[in-house]
């Protein structure tokens, strides 16, 4: 048996995600979590919401609440939701839990040791205006490197390059707008990231079979002249890991805290830490420790885009420099982005679909169709209410939801509620096993190979081989004149339905366990021997036609929803 260990981005804590993050992350790893759990695999799966730094904060303020309870709160929040797209995390954790406080001072202070942290006096922004230091995103810019003029302070979202505030031209404060700013002296700890650049260039050679988002991103940052400056991890702020070496105090660096994305991935670990000490699991150094069980664990991060320069580079070197046997990452399935009806998604301008909406809309598989079978792997892909209708109409209503219910139907009508009696598969029968056979193959190849639009793309020629088949043999047609003949055709129609339902589950959860229900059918084994699957269900096995599995979307709702969600949310 196989260990997975499988890890999405975490999401920040401030406010409901749109569907765009949604597929970027938390969903693909879902997918690989469901199906390596499908194939008898033993799996890890791990999230948790990242609440520090000045988005948590300004968030905070926005609504009025102490940091701590705005996280709190907004941590049920996300959990609800994920749990209403029936995310199957093992664990969702909280960045500013203890165990990782802990972590974080202890990474830090392994560092130190290893010399790879070094003190630095530098200048940072001081807003007369607010009347504070401005750290990170509380400030906006001109990008140096691209000339992007809502640069963040931290990272330019136009080129993805990682900055430093004082990089940006002419900046300005995001709390006030003022730009009556002033260079204060201040100390800082650096990590010294460019001692590892013969390492990770090595590393990340050596990781051939990688997506070529993943790689061409790294190589990108690794090779241009400053992309793998040292980088600042703290900061002047409140909310976050005190910065300390591990259990010791750090003079000079009172009252400071650790850069979010300092501590942000080591919740990956604390995250299987909290875990255990949820009582959900007994062991978490055997996925992590390579010296305690974790060097078989095959480990897989899922993000967009934006954030591979923090895990090819950033957290590896926190990893590497540690000197620990930490599990380091096997393979990086990254995302392009998901574009929103001509434009982009807008967290501040309330344009586009947000999780919580979709579920209020439609249920959680009709948008895990669309959005995996839409992933955005090899280019951007585009949202709109039309696309999004014709693949659920299409795919899961006249396709899938059909399929289950003329078969299923027409064998109550003609015969019972019940697997009717009839001789051996014929040639057209044995055709169709073989033809799902080689399909089903090819579908786990794409599956492991986490290629998830091919993966859906063969589910959906699996779904459609059935219904190719009905369509040929027309049991309602071969009923009029030999009852025996259309008896067989039903009986491996209706063992398509658990079929199905089992090679579906990873990606529409829910529909496939009440197929299964219906069908009356325990066995969600992964069908190895597929032609022994489709004869399973034997002669008088009794089952219930089930309600509708997917309903059609109509033009009105189309044209509603298209008004709707244009961009008001405030
Ligand atoms: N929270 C950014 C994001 O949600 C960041 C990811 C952290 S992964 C360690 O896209
Ligand atoms: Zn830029």
């Amino acid at each position: 048996m196989a260990r997975h260990l499988i890890t999405s981005a975490i999401p920040y804590i401030n406010g409901i995600k749109h569907l765009g993050n949604l597929v970027g992350s938390q969903l693909p790893a879902d997918l690989f979590a469901r199906y390596q759990r499908g194939r008898g695999n033993e799996v890890l799966f791990l999230c948790a919401t990242d609440e520090h730094g000045t988005p948590a904060e300004l968030a905070a303020a926005k609504a009025g609440k102490p940091v701590e309870e705005y996280c709190a709160e907004m941590h049920e929040v996300q959990a609800k939701i994920a749990e209403g797209f029936r995310l199957s995390f093992d664990h969702f954790g909280r960045s500013s839990s203890e165990q990782n406080q802990v972590l974080t001072q202890h990474f830090a202070g392994k560092l130190a040791e290893n010399d790879l942290i070094r003190e630095v006096s530098e200048t940072q922004i001081y807003s007369h205006a607010d009347g504070r230091f401005l750290p990170d995103r509380y400030i906006e810019g001109t990008c140096p490197n691209c000339g992007f003029e809502s640069a963040r302070g931290d990272q330019c979202d136009n080129c993805t390059k990682q900055l430093d505030p004082t990089d940006l031209i002419n900046p300005y404060s995001t709390i006030s707008g003022s730009t009556d700013l002033e260079e204060r002296a201040t100390k800082h700890l650096y990590l010294r990231q460019s001692e590892m650049r013969g390492k990770l260039a090595e590393w990340i050679d050596s990781k051939s079979d990688w997506p070529v988002l993943t790689t061409s991103i790294a190589k990108k940052w690794l090779n241009d002249g400053d992309g793998l400056q040292d980088r600042g991890i703290t900061r002047d702020l409140d909310w976050g890991v005190p910065v300390k070496k591990g259990e010791q105090d750090w003079p000079g660096m009172e009252g400071k805290v650790f850069y979010v994305w300092f501590d942000a991935p080591i919740e990956y670990i604390a995250s299987a830490q909290e875990w255990v000490d949820a009582d959900k699991g007994t062991d978490w150094e055997r996925w992590w420790r390579t010296d305690k069980g974790a060097d078989d664990v095959t480990y897989t991060q899922f993000m967009g885009k934006d954030n591979v320069p923090f895990h090819t580079l950033s957290f590896p070197v926190t990893i590497f420099g540690s000197g620990e046997p930490w599990k380091l990452v096997d393979y990086i399935k990254s995302f392009n982005y998901l574009n929103y009806d001509g434009g982009q998604f807008s967290t501040s301008r309330g344009r586009g679909v947000f999780m919580d909406q979709a579920l209020d809309l439609l249920p959680a598989d009709y948008w895990r169709w669309w959005l995996l079978s839409h992933a955005p792997e090899s280019s951007d892909s585009e949202f709109t209410w039309e696309n999004f209708q014709s693949s659920v109409n299409k795919d899961l209503a006249d396709v899938l939801g059909n399929f289950v219910s003329r078969v299923t139907k027409f064998c109550r009508s003609k015969f019972s509620e019940a697997v009717p009696e009839g001789a051996e598969y014929g040639e057209e029968e044995l055709a169709l096993i073989n033809e799902l056979t080689s399909r089903t193959r090819a579908y786990e190849q794409h599956m492991q190979d986490m290629e998830v639009r091919k993966s859906a793309q063969e589910l959906r020629a699996i779904w459609a081989a059935g219904n190719e088949y009905l369509q040929t043999v027309a049991p309602w047609s071969t009923f009029k004149t030999d009852p025996d003949k259309a008896a067989i055709q039903i009986r491996l129609a209706l063992n398509l339905i658990p079929f199905y339902a089992v090679l579906s589950a990873p990606f529409i959860p829910d529909a496939s366990a009440s197929l299964l229900a219906s069908m009356n059918v325990t066995d969600t084994s992964w069908p190895e021997d597929v032609a022994a699957r489709l004869s399973a269900l034997q002669v008088g096995h009794e089952f219930t036609v089930p309600e509708v599995t997917f309903r059609k979307i109509t033009d009105d709702e189309v044209t509603e929803w298209q008004e709707t969600f244009a961009g008001t949310r405030d």
